[in-house]
């Protein structure tokens, strides 16, 4: 039986993977997660609790981080700030958490000789053109464009540098942009649910011409549990599930899905640098680990995370009003 230790699980992404990982597995868990205000220690709730510890934490503190990583067989790293807008305002706690976190994490795993699968995003490759007919691939040259993903992309390379230089035994995954429950509402999709259910009106940015790759958050699960288990190490792993959507549409689908006229949006100041569109070819997963999503039809997914948020306002009410105030100063309310 597996000892997991996996931080940033009161997250979204990170509760999934804990989720994902005590229903399908027999591993037992720890938990290291800060509860910054994108942390929320109800996400766990009904997981089973005689295979799941707490432990209210930083990963930039190397004494806790030293103590847990001794306990365990393998590492999975989610803790990040993860919010693009937040990076532009203040992008101390990104280099502080995602990097110098990342760092405190690594020399432990190579302390312990530790598996480690480290969580990054596809938007260290930059952003392509709308009509390019390339994808990111793992072979894709980094070129970050925030704060936050500058971050990432620091990040990213540590770990390729801890394998190389110290033969930690990691792996790396870049993902593109989730969707489902427990998603916090500082992000697009959630963000435009909890608008139109408060009888207000999505905000899209610029033109709402912007692409994303949807992949609803299991698929992101079932592949990292996937590379945990059977990746190569030092490899890196994209995960996507070709959801390539712009953001008018989806927030068009939004209003459709909740009634509302498909034209009731706003369109409000851009985001600074705001990458124009992403994209995932994640052929080397599926075939090399044989990894396929699940989630493949965009519109019944979006429709039960709208079905989620209507049913479970109680966990995100007390993130609203903070979150549209942080909107309403930088001229996107
Ligand atoms: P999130 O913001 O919902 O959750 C982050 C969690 O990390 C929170 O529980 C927070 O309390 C915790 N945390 C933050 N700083 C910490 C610290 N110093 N020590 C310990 N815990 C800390 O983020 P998310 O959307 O679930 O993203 C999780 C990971 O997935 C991140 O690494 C992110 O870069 C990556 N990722 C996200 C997406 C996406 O679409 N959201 C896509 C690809 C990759
Ligand atoms: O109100 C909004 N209106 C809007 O048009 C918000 C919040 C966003 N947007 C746009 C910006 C992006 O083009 O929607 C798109 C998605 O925005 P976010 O949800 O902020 O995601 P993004 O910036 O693409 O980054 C996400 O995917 C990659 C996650 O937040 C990152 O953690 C992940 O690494």
């Amino acid at each position: 039986m597996s000892r997991f230790l996996v931080t940033g699980a009161a997250g979204f992404i990170g509760s999934n993977f804990v989720r994902h990982l005590l229903t399908t597995t027999d591993a037992r868990v720890t938990v290291l997660d800060k509860l910054t205000y994108a942390g929320d220690r109800r996400t766990l709730d009904g997981l089973p609790d005689d295979r799941l510890t707490f432990v209210h934490g930083d990963i930039c503190d190397a004494e806790v981080v030293d103590r847990l990583v001794a306990a365990s067989d393998v590492v999975v790293h989610f803790a990040a700030e993860s919010h693009n807008d937040n990076s532009l305002s203040e992008p101390w706690p990104f280099v502080e958490t995602n990097i110098v976190g990342t760092y405190t994490l690594l020399e432990a795993v190579r302390r312990y000789d530790t598996r480690y699968h480290h969580i990054s995003t596809d938007e260290v490759f930059g952003d392509l053109e709308l009509d390019d007919p390339e994808r990111f691939s793992e072979d894709t040259p980094y070129n970050p464009s925030s704060p936050y993903s500058s971050t990432k992309a620091g990040s990213d390379l540590l770990v390729r540098a801890w394998v190389r230089s110290f033969g930690v035994r990691a792996t790396i995954s870049n993902c593109s942009n989730n969707y489902g429950p427990f998603q916090h509402v500082e992000k697009f999709i959630p963000r435009q649910i909890t608008n139109v259910l408060d009888g207000g009106r999505p905000k899209l940015y610029g033109q709402g011409r912007n692409v994303r790759d949807w992949i609803h958050v299991e698929d992101h699960s079932s592949a990292v549990l996937r590379i945990a288990e059977r990746g190569e190490i030092g490899a890196t792993y994209l995960i996507g599930a070709d959801g390539e959507q712009n953001n008018r549409d989806v927030v068009e689908l939004v209003l459709e899905l909740m009634g509302r006229p498909r034209d009731a949006y706003d369109l409000v100041t851009d985001r600074a640098g705001h990458d124009l569109r992403y994209a995932i070819d994640s052929t080397r997963l599926r075939t090399e680990l044989g990894w396929q999503p699940r989630f493949a039809d965009f519109r019944a997914g979006l429709a039960d995370t709208i079905d989620w948020y209507r049913a479970n306002e109680g966990w995100w009410r007390g993130q609203k009003a903070a979150t549209e105030a942080k909107y309403a100063a930088v001229g996107q309310a």
